[in-house]
């Protein structure tokens, strides 16, 4: 784990810039991707908008009303998530070249593990290539954040943008982290972030302010995630790139808090579960090949059930009929009340 260099990549205004390229005469004007306004009475959410319209304070999952009201002369346009899947998928492709040790994370974002360079130099060399490669076949802008792990080559992405790119060395990882507030550290969300602020007696807080509690408070508060922040505001990150190839399956649980034979309730709580699994597999263009539903009754007695298919599919509409036909049967089959569901799919190609 010792003296890695991980790049983060992510496009600019993705979806917003893919229609200025397609547009060209938007360009300067405010461009809002997301739900139909309907003169301020629309329902649903901003995708995301291009700079210009960021200036009047439009943000992703912004209520597109509220979108409206603050910038009605945008141009507002519905997300055409096919067009933006391919230019993804040809971003993706050119990103593989710079590395084979690439971890996909939503269409417009990847990590790629550059350690085998030996150098931030080298890998920043890499990272202008890459950008000036996109730029030239895609006509689209990224920034890219290179760090000694995912966490600050992230942190340093959302800093250098739009169109930047940003090296923070190992030496400077406290410099860089210190001023920055808290809420900036992935894992810290706003919840966590207003319960910090209480427990030290303070309006803001920056990373700095954090280092002041001490492992054993942060785990008092928080449990395993305080371990995590204690690492986080440090600097430190173990996690690694988890490449397409390393994948096997993917999976998502959940224990119910108290053991239910509602059934209404476990069947929602199991199609949240595959909706997941399902959104981490079309995000990572995985095909699945079996399907596992985990059942554990009242007592810690765990099942397994499986459905194998012919062949590896993406089939949403098939995953949701085998998989609630599996659990279905678990519940036929025993009256005890449930403790847990879930559900895995083995990946195959
Ligand atoms: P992001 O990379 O988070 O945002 P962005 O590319 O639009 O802007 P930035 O320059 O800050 O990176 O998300 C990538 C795309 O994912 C974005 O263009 C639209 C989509 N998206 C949503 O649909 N809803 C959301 O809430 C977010 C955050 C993104
Ligand atoms: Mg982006
Ligand atoms: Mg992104």
């Amino acid at each position: 784990m010792a003296n890695r260099i991980i790049l983060h990549l992510d496009m600019d205004y993705f979806f917003a810039q893919v229609e200025e390229r397609e547009n060209p005469h938007f360009k300067g004007r405010p461009v809002i991707v997301g739900a139909t306004p309907k003169n301020g009475k629309g329902r649903g959410v901003v995708s995301t908008a291009n700079y210009e319209a960021r200036k009047y304070g439009i943000k992703s999952a912004m209520p597109i009303s509220q979108a409206w009201y603050l910038c009605p002369h945008a141009v507002f346009l519905p997300a055409n998530i096919r067009l933006y899947s391919e230019v993804s998928e040809r971003i993706m492709q050119i990103v593989r070249k710079y590395s084979s040790f690439v971890e996909q994370v939503s269409l417009d974002e990847a990590y790629l593990d550059l350690s085998h360079l030996a150098s931030f130099q080298k890998a920043k060399v890499l990272a202008e290539n890459l950008k000036k490669e996109i730029f030239q076949k895609e006509q689209l802008t990224s920034t890219c954040g290179i760090g000694p792990n995912k966490m600050i080559a992230k942190i340093a992405c959302r800093k250098a943008k739009p169109n930047g790119l940003l090296v923070i060395h190992p030496r400077e990882i406290e410099q860089f982290l210190e001023p920055l507030d808290i809420e900036e550290i992935p894992g810290i969300g706003p919840k966590t972030a207003e319960f910090l602020k209480k427990v030290l007696g303070k309006t803001s807080l920056r990373v700095h302010d954090l280092k002041r509690l001490k492992k054993e408070e942060l785990i008092n508060l928080f449990g395993v995630v305080g371990e995590r922040i204690y690492e986080r505001v440090r600097g430190i990150d173990t996690t690694s790139i988890i490449t397409q190839e390393q994948v096997k399956s993917i999976g998502k649980e959940h224990t119910f808090e108290s053991d239910t034979r509602d059934s209404k309730l476990i069947f929602s709580v199991f199609k949240t579960l595959l909706r997941e699994v399902y959104r981490e597999l079309k995000t990572g263009k995985f095909l699945f090949r079996t399907i596992t539903v985990i059942c554990r009754f009242q007592g810690f007695e765990t099942h397994t059930k499986s459905k194998t298919l012919p062949k590896p599919l993406q089939d949403k509409t098939l995953l949701f009929k085998e998989a609630t036909r599996l659990l279905l049967q678990f519940l036929l089959e025993s009256s005890k009340p449930v403790r847990l569901v879930g559900v895995r799919l083995k990946i195959g190609s």
